[in-house]
């Protein structure tokens, strides 16, 4: 009897959640709980860390998982890490659902780096308005740095590691016209965003292109070979493929 264990946290984890409610597939929704209060979903679901690769080998096993989709985020590359691992030793069949990666279009003007800690040298010597849209568990790389920040998170902070900055609380997806007036209304000069493709956060990149500000894109981590689909109807698709009889 087929049952999935979904491995959520972006915009295409929660379409897959909805065509596998639909069609009434047994499966278990998680969330790394990450934030206060995730988006609810149509499904069970569970919230925490597996406790690592065996941990999460052991809930596939213990839950009679016939099958792990990874719906995570191009950027959560240790619970991807551990997805592979852990279904080997699970021996249970794992597809990822991970959107294209953006690509630099007439009119961008766009700096790619390999990670954010280049990000820091991408930036000019001279204090910049910098929009860091890359969420809040990597600002470190920027402390230090004579710009003022604009930061948009999902939670509010306790803390924050740079002096001049300035906090908006906001959950995606998001509109060309909301980061627009964001953007301009902060004097904007520069946007550091995370090649997280898909359309849940894209909108900033419209209004970048469109203010004529200077991107500095951050690529993906690099992850091992493995079989990843872009669509949910794709997946959807590879489970009637590999299903034991009787979905
Ligand atoms: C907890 C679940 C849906 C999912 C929506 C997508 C779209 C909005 C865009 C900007 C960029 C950022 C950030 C972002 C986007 C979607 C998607 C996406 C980027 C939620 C969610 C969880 C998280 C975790 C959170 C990270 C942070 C990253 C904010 C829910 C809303 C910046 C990534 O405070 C923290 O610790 C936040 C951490 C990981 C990156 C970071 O390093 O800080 N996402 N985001 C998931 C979990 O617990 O398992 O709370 O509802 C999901 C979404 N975030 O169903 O529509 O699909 O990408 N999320 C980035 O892409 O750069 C915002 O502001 O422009
Ligand atoms: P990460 O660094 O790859 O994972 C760190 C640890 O968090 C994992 O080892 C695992 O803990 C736990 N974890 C992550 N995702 C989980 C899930 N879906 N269910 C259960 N445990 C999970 O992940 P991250 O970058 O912090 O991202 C956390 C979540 O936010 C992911 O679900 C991701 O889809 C979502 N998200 C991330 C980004 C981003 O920019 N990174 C953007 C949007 C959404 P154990 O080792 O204990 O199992």
């Amino acid at each position: 009897m087929t049952r999935i264990l979904l491995l959520g946290g972006t915009s295409e984890a929660s379409a897959m959640a909805r065509l596998l409610a639909q069609a009434g597939i047994r499966a278990q929704f998680s969330y790394a709980g990450r934030t206060a209060a995730p988006v609810a979903q149509p499904l069970p679901t569970r919230i925490g860390g597996f406790g690592g690769i065996d941990g999460l080998a052991q809930h596939l096993r213990q839950g009679g998982f016939t099958h792990l989709i990874d719906a995570t985020h191009p950027f959560a590359a240790q619970i991807s890490g551990n997805a592979v691992r852990a279904a080997d030793m699970a021996g249970v069949p794992l597809l990822v659902l991970q959107r294209p990666a953006w690509q630099a279009g007439e009119g961008d003007d766009w700096t790619h780096i390999a990670d954010i800690t280049q990000a820091a040298q991408a930036l000019p010597p001279q204090r910049a308005h910098v929009f860091l849209a890359i969420g809040k568990q990597n600002l470190t790389a920027f402390a230090g740095l004579p710009h003022r920040f604009l930061l948009r998170l999902v939670d509010r902070p306790d803390s924050l590691p740079l002096p001049d900055a300035r906090v908006v609380i906001a959950r995606g997806p998001f509109t060309v016209a909301d980061d627009t007036r964001l953007m301009r209304d902060h004097g904007i000069t520069h946007l550091v965003a995370k090649n997280a493709g898909g359309t849940g956060a894209e909108a900033k990149l419209t209004a970048a292109r469109d203010l004529g500000l200077r991107v500095i894109m951050i690529d993906r981590p690099a992850m091992p070979e493995r079989h990843v689909v872009q669509r949910p109807e794709l997946a959807m698709a590879w489970l009637h493929q590999t299903a034991p009889r009787g979905v």
